[in-house]
């Protein structure tokens, strides 16, 4: 049965780790920098108007938020990363946060990673890339504000992006445009595929327990403080050689 994406409710927001679900529903994660546009992207899938908050301000969605889509998974918003406003401080929340998250929490029936279809990708999308990698779990790259792309320009644009994601050859890179809604029935269909194979009982290797810990150490990052932390929002990170 194919789930009904209209039938989107908001289920919470969680600003710690103990605020993780962890119900045994498969999780789609959206990912990317600050800005980029993962909120967008989710309201144009679900066929929604600022259901996941957008905004002109980077750093807008701040929490992890959780939607539950036909109570058969979760779309679930990360806060981006790489935005340099923010603080010491709220940055070590968010490093926190997203070393739980992808350590421990949930089953990720697919990442979905969002780059910006005008510009390579920036250290900070090629070590979140690893650590959908390293998660085992489907991953899918939209390149999102095609809209703004030269034709002439777009399969340029993507060869650079697959390059430097270091993308297998089966990765999916779908150029996006959540404002025009371009490739939008490609990225729902990839969702939903990842849905029903994770209902059926197959997260393709990912999900609690599938990590592979040796490839997570090799690309753990590490925060402002020195800490080892996952998917630092901040500007300060560092792949730990
Ligand atoms: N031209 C264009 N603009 C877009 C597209 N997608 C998003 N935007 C704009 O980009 C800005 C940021 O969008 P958001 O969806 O809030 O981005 P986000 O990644 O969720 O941002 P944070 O929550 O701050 O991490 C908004 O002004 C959007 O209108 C797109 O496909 N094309
Ligand atoms: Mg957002």
């Amino acid at each position: 049965m194919t789930a009904n994406i209209h039938n989107a409710v908001f289920v919470k927001s969680a600003a710690t780790s103990g605020g993780l679900i962890h119900d045994g529903l498969p999780q789609i994660v959206f990912a990317g920098r600050s800005n980029v546009g993962k909120s967008s992207v989710i309201n144009c899938l679900l066929g929604r108007k600022n259901f996941a908050r957008v905004g002109q301000t980077p750093g807008k969605t701040v929490h992890i938020n959780y939607f539950l889509i036909d109570g058969a998974a979760y779309f679930v918003d990360l806060p981006g990363y790489g935005y340099a406003k923010v603080s010491k401080s709220e940055r070590a929340r968010w490093s926190k946060l997203m070393d739980t998250y992808f350590t421990g929490a949930g089953r990720i029936a697919l990442g979905v990673l969002i780059v910006d279809a005008r510009h390579k990708p920036t250290g900070d999308d090629v070590i979140m890339a690893q650590w959908f990698k390293s998660s085992r779990c489907r991953l899918v790259v939209a390149a999102n504000k095609a809209d703004k792309v030269k034709s002439s320009e777009k399969e340029s644009k993507l060869a650079i992006i697959r390059e430097t994601l270091d993308l297998e050859d089966g990765t999916g890179l779908i150029p996006f445009s959540a404002v025009k809604g371009h490739n939008r029935e490609a990225l729902l269909a990839e969702t939903l595929s990842a849905v029903e194979q994770a209902s059926r009982g197959g997260i393709a290797g990912a999900g609690e327990g599938a990590h592979d810990d040796a490839d997570i150490q090799e690309s753990r990052l590490v925060g402002a403080d020195g800490g080892t932390h996952l998917g630092d929002t901040g500007p300060d990170l560092h792949h730990v050689p």
